[in-house]
């Protein structure tokens, strides 16, 4: 059973994360539908795409799937998780991605949500960014996406707390586009998408790219990046990341001794 829903109409690709009795826990076969379907797009030279769930959903996506989740002792968002490979896939598509968002964004899922080009939600969507319910040391990519698009006391707030915020939260802060009723969202979407059909695909692939290359332009030194590593290490060889997955996997609060 597919596990999305494709459609490609007037060049605008539509992309329905459909794994709903995982909540579109992103699996790596729900992430590998979506970038197969994405590669589709490519060669149709689609000219936008839209990322959304089924309508009416209360869930757009749980986040990584905890089950897929390695056990201590190896990175568990390396460069090769599928997770990574999907942020990744948004970020170089040539085209704009607009997510088109109803429901709670879990986990790993705000950082596909906001790898997105535009964001446009109901007023009840909500974002948790949940790395320390979990135990999980989030990648140093995945921050960088974080630290671009929220703003740093938000996106700490948002990391340590791991709670939802509110839609209207976001859209103060400029992480979401816009907010509009489930009746009028859908409409809204494919009209700011047929908008970006009409101008220059090659204008806007370059800006799209141009923009992705100065965002992640950092002086990262190799004492940085393997301090940083070192330090991701520690959690993940922990025995608190270990009980992150045991509680989740046993459907029980996790017990952190902060070792
Ligand atoms: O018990 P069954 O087999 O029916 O499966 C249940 C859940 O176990 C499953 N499920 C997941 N499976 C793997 N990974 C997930 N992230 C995940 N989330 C859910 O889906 C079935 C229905 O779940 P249930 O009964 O809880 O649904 P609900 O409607 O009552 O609640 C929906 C949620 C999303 C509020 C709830 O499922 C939930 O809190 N899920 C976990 C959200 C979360 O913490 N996600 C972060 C995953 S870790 C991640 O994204 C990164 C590694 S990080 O942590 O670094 O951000």
């Amino acid at each position: 059973m597919s596990l999305v829903l494709t459609e490609t109409k007037d060049a605008i690709g539509t992309i329905v994360m459909n794994h709903l009795q995982k909540r579109n826990a992103l699996s790596e076969a729900l992430i590998g539908e979506i970038t197969v379907a994405l590669e589709r797009f490519r060669e149709e030279n689609v000219r936008a795409a839209i990322l959304r769930a089924p309508a009416g959903v209360k869930v757009w996506s749980a986040g990584h799937d905890v089950s897929e989740l390695p056990d201590r002792g190896r990175d568990p968002l390396g460069w090769s998780d599928p997770l990574r490979v999907l942020v990744r896939s948004i970020q170089e598509f040539p085209a704009p991605i607009i997510a088109l968002i109803e429901g709670g964004v879990w986990g790993g899922g705000c950082e596909v949500a906001i790898a997105c080009d535009v964001l446009v939600t109901t007023p009840e969507a909500t974002f948790a960014i949940t790395p320390a319910k979990l135990g999980v040391p989030y990648n140093l990519g995945g921050i960088l996406t974080l630290m671009n698009m929220i703003p740093l006391p938000v996106a700490k707030e948002m990391l340590f707390t791991a709670q939802p915020i509110p839609a209207s939260q976001a859209l103060n802060l400029g992480i979401i586009n816009y907010i509009k009723s489930a009746g009028e969202i859908e409409n809204f979407v494919y009209g700011l998408a047929a908008q970006i059909a009409t101008n220059s695909p090659l204008s806007i692939s370059v800006m799209k790219e141009e923009l992705r290359l100065l965002a992640s332009a950092r002086t990262v030194t190799p004492e940085l990046f393997e301090r940083i590593q070192g330090l991701r290490r520690i959690v993940y060889d922990s025995h608190d990341y270990q009980e992150g997955l045991d509680a989740f996997r046993e459907k029980r609060k996790p017990r952190f001794e902060g070792r």
